[in-house]
């Protein structure tokens, strides 16, 4: 921590350090990027202190010390040539920068990319903790480092992570194209705050988080409920360094007069951006407005960008033969209507230019806010100009008085250009003065003030689980079918886990949950247990209820036929011989608990230190008597190869309840807390409505999760109150 500041330190992540490296004659020499997200973020690292971790963009030469006239540190994550290919190139230009603007046609999809995704994010993470002492707060930007922050949670459990993506969050619908959906979303989630440029954004992403993980969440509140914390989802709508572009625009020497009217576009060359509509849109304008030929001219500039991808390329080739067209078609001996720059230019030139332009042509087909609209706004220190403004940006959010446009609609963005330019100046002035005005309010020092303060503060968790949410699940299949089939895991969804399974009790105010719901008629239980049958029955003493024991092989309850797997008899005696074999020469604390169709190993009352090896021999033992071994908490279960599970007796149940057509009479759900519930997690998707249980952040295919025994008590009381 810096002396004499309370605030922790500060660890930022982005792709890129925020330097570009030169080589010359004096060697190596790094320059500090003109952004003004570097701006804002300087002050706040030099005050706190802490260190920037990124890709210097190329080898940094031996023994250079990295931006030592920063104040703060500069910490360089080297990627080698392959990775740049699969990791930059690939994954997050050619995999994410497509799927999360919207363009699913131009995504790419390589597991081999992906997989180095992976790794570098890792590294990435590793970087950032060797450079860190600990009880900092890490801020990581944007899509190409989604997958850093579990690193960072795994090694430092309470530290604070915040992560800001700077492009959009696409809807459901198309994000869940990625083959990688719920690890990227994982993947943000280890964070506890993550921000978006706009409320849309951040509403997709819930949705996501929602659909694709069954995470519970609080779309007012912006809140998920991620294993044991809560994340808090918001947008934070970045804004620029105002005062610069003032200054910048105030001092350039002024444009001389008697030129043409300028409409400006400054734009990346990517694809996002929409160059060729706007190009046509120009085209048109000039079409329908003969009156404008000679007297406008579009400046566009464009700054390339990713021209080792042969997408870009093609881009190039198409923007240089539209102008080429358009200038052909209508320049005249004293005008060229278009004039186009292929490249950067510093920001206090762009600034001149801002101010100068009596249009600006901001028409991104998408874009994650667009920085472009407001610097030209703030630039605008003379004579009010007019911004069109493309509905598809962020920027369009707020900035509601621009001239708002859809960039595909090439005849709406060409009266647009006609209105702007004709446009009398009090109308000019009152759009410009509210634009304007916004902006200086909300500058990127604001949101940077914002964020930090959001990521340092006490997070409020998310309001608790209550009938309503159930309603909101379980109510629209309600309407389908009145009859509702309940099925509920014993361990850790009725009770409570226990140090030793003798011990588990069915809390007084659950049984008369399940009480109120058995006197339903239109309702059914059923409890599905790893344990015997025999050790079910005496643990509830509720014979009203359908019991699945040993894991599926055993059923018996009202109404059904008594079941028991016909494997079981075949394997009994085997199983008999295993539990010999594996009580001789057991370690003291180590018993074996039998239950006629399948046997568990218990070594929680042995000493600690031999716990690994214990389970390390019982799982060999059990394998090599021909049963399936699985680890369980303090003990290793043996089951026959019976290829049936939870999943199958669940069906079992109700086919012999309800027929073959069982699903068009009753609606079944199913709770549970352990990895075998994710057999009939998996057996009802689509036929029904399933529940994780428990606050451990497992991948489940339940369709949503419930944070503990309390939780299934509240389903219960839902059921029962229908
Ligand atoms: P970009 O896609 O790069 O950024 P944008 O916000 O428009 O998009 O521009 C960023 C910066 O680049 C601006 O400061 C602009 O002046 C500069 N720039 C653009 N073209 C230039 C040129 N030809 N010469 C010089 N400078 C140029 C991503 C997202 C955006 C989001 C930003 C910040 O795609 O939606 O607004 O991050 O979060």
């Amino acid at each position: 921590m810096a002396p004499g500041t309370t605030a922790p330190a500060l660890v930022v992540l982005s792709n890129r350090l925020p330097i570009t490296l030169r080589a010359d004659r004096r060697g190596a020499q790094a320059e500090r990027a003109p952004g003004g997200l570097v701006a804002a973020l300087d002050p706040a690292l030099a005050n706190r202190g802490g260190a920037w971790v990124g890709w210097p963009g190329g080898p940094v030469p031996r023994g250079f010390k990295l931006g030592e006239e920063f104040g703060y540190r500069l910490v360089p994550v080297a990627l080698s040539q392959s990775e740049v290919r699969r990791f930059y190139l690939g994954f997050a230009n050619g995999t994410l920068w497509p799927l999360l603007h919207s363009f699913p046609t131009r995504m790419e999809l390589d597991r081999e990319e992906w997989a180095t995704y992976e790794d570098v994010n890792g590294r990435f993470a590793a970087a950032a903790l060797a450079a860190s002492a600990g009880g900092e707060l890490f801020w990581i930007h944007d899509y190409q480092l989604m997958r850093t922050a579990p690193h960072l949670r795994a090694a430092r459990p309470n530290a604070r992570i915040a992560f800001f993506l700077h492009v959009p969050f696409p809807p459901y619908d198309l994000f869940r194209i990625l083959p990688w959906d719920r690890e990227l979303l994982r993947g943000l989630l280890a964070c506890d705050v993550i921000g978006f440029h706009c409320k849309g954004y951040a509403q997709n992403f819930l949705d996501c988080v929602e659909r694709l993980l069954g995470a519970r969440v609080d779309r007012e509140a912006g809140k998920v409920e991620h294993g044991q914390h809560t994340v808090s989802v918001a947008a934070f709508p970045l804004g620029i360094d105002c005062e610069r572009y003032m200054r910048w625009a105030s001092e350039a020497p002024p444009r001389e007069a008697g030129g043409e009217r300028i409409v400006l576009g400054v734009d990346r060359l990517d694809y996002t951006k929409g160059l060729p509509q706007k190009i046509q849109a120009f085209e048109r304008f000039l079409e329908l407005h003969a009156e404008h030929r000679e007297h406008v001219v579009l400046l566009q500039i464009a700054e390339p960008s990713r021209d080792q991808v042969p997408e870009y390329q093609r881009l190039k080739r198409q923007v240089d033969e539209l102008v080429g067209r358009v200038n052909g078609r209508f320049a005249t001996s004293r005008w060229t209507p278009i004039r186009y720059l292929h490249r950067s230019v510093p920001p206090e030139e762009l600034a001149a230019l801002y101010r100068d332009a009596e249009v600006a042509l901001v028409t991104p087909l998408r874009d994650g806010m667009n920085l472009v609209a407001k610097e030209y706004v703030v630039s605008q220190v003379g004579e009010p100009g007019v911004l069109i403004l493309s509905r598809l940006a962020g920027a369009a959010e707020s900035m509601h008085e621009a001239l708002r446009v859809n960039p595909y609609n090439i005849d709406e963005v060409a009266s647009a250009l006609h209105l702007a330019l004709t446009m009398d100046v009090a109308e000019r002035s009152s759009r410009m003065r509210a634009l304007h005005r916004r902006e200086r309010r909300h500058d990127v020092h604001a949101w940077v003030e914002r964020i930090l303060a959001t990521v340092a503060a006490p997070l409020e968790p998310i309001r608790p689980l209550s009938s309503d949410d159930f309603e909101r699940w379980l109510a629209p299949s309600q309407q389908e079918h009145e009859r509702l089939a309940l099925f509920l895991d014993f361990d850790g969804t009725l009770a409570e886990i226990v140090e030793h399974p003798s011990q588990a009790r069915v809390g007084a105010s659950m049984r008369d949950a399940l009480g109120a719901c058995l006197r339903r008629r239109d309702t059914e239980l059923a409890v599905v247990s790893g344990r015997g049958l025999e050790g079910l029955r005496k643990a509830l003493g509720m014979p009203e209820l359908v019991l699945v024991g040993n894991h599926g092989l055993e059923i018996e309850g009202p109404g059904i036929e008594r079941f028991v797997h016909p494997d079981t008899l075949h394997f009994a005696a085997r199983l008999r011989e295993l539990a010999r074999a594996l009580e001789q020469g057991a370690e003291a604390g180590v018993w074996i608990e039998e239950k006629g169709a399948t046997l568990t190993l218990h070594y929680r009352g042995a000493a600690p230190r031999l716990h690994a090896a214990i389970a390390e021999r019982a799982r060999k033992v059990v394998r090599q008597a021909g049963f399936q071994a699985r680890d369980a908490i303090c003990a290793v279960e043996a089951r026959a190869p019976t290829g049936w599970d939870k999943g199958h007796a669940v069906l079992h149940v109700l086919r012999a309840r309800h027929g073959p057509a069982w699903s068009e009479e009753v609606r079944a759900v199913y709770a549970g807390d352990d990895d075998t519930d994710e057999d009939a997690f998996r057996a009802l998707q689509g036929l029904g409505v399933t529940f994780r249980v428990g606050r451990a952040e497992r991948p489940t295919l339940a369709t949503h999760r419930l944070p503990d025994v309390r939780a299934v008590e509240t389903l219960l009381r839902w059921v029962a109150e229908r």
